[in-house]
């Protein structure tokens, strides 16, 4: 029986890739004085690597062999990240990115039948904070029992660390609760808890390797604007709602990849 939502951040919740974070990057290395700047395709690449600092240090090992080592990169590449977090944060205050559709819809709906709510991400938790006040509103942190984000686990996604850490703050069982993912390294790690996924697919994981999700759609759908199923369960109302995600549950050994 579901109890709980687990919802992934960046590219579930809300488009938060091109237009945010990847402007917040090429935004702090301006800043920087360094001459890096990361196209769509480029940072579509880039996204193989979660975790900001992490996605910079590849960045500078694999694209930029011949930058002269930093004394103490680390510190170096923390500071360039925090200051790409503050640019990201002004971004989502600004509007700059809206919820995807039917996040708003479904969670107003679990959180009315009482289903327990919790985020599970690769992004720093100020981004997390940042998004939901910008789009739901400040009260909206408290809907969710944990934030489960950054650099709170040792490994992030597709380690399934993660999501090893907000079953146990929840004291749930894997097969008491439902991820909702965007990614393959979303999917990885949710497996590798032995949660369900529900894989809603974006421009820049639609390629992605979805082994294992229960189902992927082209989003959660609204009433009028049906989701469009590309693999498993196909929401009866043409839209993801908390009775599809009950029946996803309990087929979930029947329709996993
Ligand atoms: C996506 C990520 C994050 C963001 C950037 O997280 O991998 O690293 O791209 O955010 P998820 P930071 O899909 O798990 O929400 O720069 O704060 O890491
Ligand atoms: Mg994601």
């Amino acid at each position: 029986m579901l109890k709980a939502i687990l919802f992934d951040v960046d590219g579930t919740l809300a488009e938060t890739e091109r237009d945010g974070h990847r402007i917040a990057f090429n935004q702090a290395f301006a800043e920087a004085g360094l001459e890096w700047t990361w196209d769509v395709d480029v940072y579509g690449d880039l996204l193989a690597i979660t975790g900001g600092k992490e996605r910079i240090r590849h960045f500078i090992d694999h694209y930029q062999p011949s930058y002269p080592p930093q004394a103490n990169e680390s510190t170096w590449i923390a500071g360039l990240h925090k200051a790409k977090t503050t640019h990201y944060l002004r971004l989502l205050a600004e509007g700059a990115i809206p919820l995807r559709p039917g996040v708003r819809r479904l969670l107003d709906e679990a959180r009315a039948q009482g289903l327990r709510l919790a985020i599970v991400t690769t992004t720093t938790p100020e981004n997390v904070t940042g998004l939901l006040e910008a789009t739901l509103g400040t009260e909206s942190i408290d809907w969710f029992e944990v934030i489960a984000a950054g650099d709170i686990v040792p490994q992030k996604k597709p380690a399934g660390d993660i999501y090893i850490y907000t079953l146990a703050q929840l004291q749930l069982h894997a097969d008491q609760c439902l991820a909702i993912e965007d990614s393959g390294n979303g999917v990885y790690s949710a497996k590798a808890a032995g949660i369900p996924v529900l894989v809603t697919k974006n421009a820049y994981t639609h390629d992605d390797q979805f082994t294992g999700a229960v189902a992927i759609l082209s989003d959660l759908g609204e009433p009028g604007d049906a989701a469009q199923a590309h693999f498993g369960l196909n929401p009866a109302n043409g839209y993801v709602d908390c009775a599809y995600l009950q029946a996803l549950v309990r087929s979930a050994d029947e329709f996993a990849l």
